[in-house]
């Protein structure tokens, strides 16, 4: 029976850098050298905090950690994109997002080793905390850009979520709301091929997370996620629109997690080491080094500096969250605005036993 088509939709695909770290010179951004090094400087300091961390937590000195190893391309790359007005609203595994806006290594090392301190993020930086619940977050940054709209500021706020929340609810009331009234909202997903253990063929039977958008009325794209001038390119286009008030963009950023879900987690059980290989072979850093490289602005002097410095600054953090002395009180404190009759016998009691 012959229809009338009422809706077609397409869904394009970003790679500015192949995975040599060869330049499609046609959708190349022009970068200034500072911040062509900085994008890198940042990739390189998220890398290194994240194998500390991991090696933090196998000594027992940290609690379970999510790693943000493969990702840094996705994470430095949209972050250096927006402007310090605009809100990160991170889920879990966004250490390079936090890093590349301004929040320190300590603070980060003080939310891993468990301080309700580390939550607290500095005042003059707009990022929300973790949120460990997936896709709790995403109704927040909709909540946000929406009160950005209201009062006519020229900011954004930028969300990120994995492949998985895209099957919870929230993902899908943010993303709708957002298309009706047009909020200045970027919803950055990073799929990285997983949601623990499940894949993502599992995940969806779309061809790709980018097309839902379509279905809320926006735009939604894919972009390689391990080129972080693709990324940081996108980004950028969408923020430009949201700040004019065209709306939200959902962008899809296709990359892998490199390594375990969480340091509780083995993923030796659901993947081979092959997948691994393969991925490998596109490493953010390594093909953004190439780049630099070709503009002269990469040798092993430069690496070898760059190593150094975030070594320094990965290891002065590590002394000084350790020495940080966390207020037992603040696990009551942060927990309910107001502490029921229970809760507050309670911290009494360990107060007590404190002083005793
Ligand atoms: C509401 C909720 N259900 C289950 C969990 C347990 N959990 C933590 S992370 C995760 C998978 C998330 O996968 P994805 O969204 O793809 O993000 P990724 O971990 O890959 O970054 C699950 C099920 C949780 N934290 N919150």
């Amino acid at each position: 029976m012959p229809k009338k088509i009422v809706f077609e939709g397409k869904t394009e695909y970003l790679q500015v850098l192949d995975e040599n770290g060869a330049v499609d010179k046609t959708l190349e951004p022009k970068l200034d050298e500072n911040l062509l090094r900085k994008i890198y400087e940042n990739m390189v300091r998220a890398r290194v905090f994240d194998r500390k961390a991991i090696s933090l937590q196998r000594q027992g000195r940290c609690y379970t950690y999510v790693p943000t190893e493969g990702q840094e391309g996705a994470q430095v790359g949209s972050a250096l994109a927006l402007q310090k007005a605009d809100f990160g609203v991170p889920s879990f595994r966004e250490n390079a997002v936090y890093l590349a806006r301004g929040v320190s290594m300590e603070q980060l090392f003080l939310y891993w080793m468990g301080n309700e301190e580390g939550s607290r993020m500095p005042a003059d930086q707009n990022n929300l905390p973790v949120a460990i619940p997936v896709g709790s977050q995403v109704p927040h940054a909709v909540g946000i850009a929406w009160a950005m709209k209201l009062k006519k500021e020229k900011a954004a706020a930028i969300t990120y979520f994995g492949d998985g929340a895209t099957s919870e609810g929230e993902v899908h009331e943010g993303m709708n709301f957002a298309g009706v009234f047009q909020v200045p909202c970027i919803f950055f997903c990073q799929n990285n091929q997983y949601a623990i253990s499940t894949p993502i063929t599992k995940q969806t039977h779309a061809q790709t997370i980018a097309q839902k958008a379509l279905a809320y009325g926006f735009e939604g794209l894919q972009v390689d996620g391990n080129d972080v001038l693709a990324v940081y390119a996108a980004t950028k286009a969408a923020l430009e629109k949201a700040y004019s008030g065209k709306g939200p963009t959902l962008i899809e950023a296709i990359t892998y997690r490199m390594q375990a879900h969480t340091t509780s987690d083995d993923p030796k059980k659901y993947r081979s080491d092959e997948e691994v290989e393969y991925w490998k072979k596109k490493d953010p850093l390594t093909r953004f080094q190439v780049y630099l490289k070709g503009k002269r602005l990469w040798d092993e002097e430069y690496e070898k500096k760059v190593q150094e410095a975030a070594t320094r600054e990965v290891e002065d953090a590590v002394r000084k969250a350790e020495a940080y002395k966390p207020n037992p009180e603040d696990m009551f404190t942060y927990l309910n605005a107001e502490l029921t009759q229970d809760l507050k016998e309670q911290m009494q009691e360990m107060k007590k036993s404190m002083e005793g």
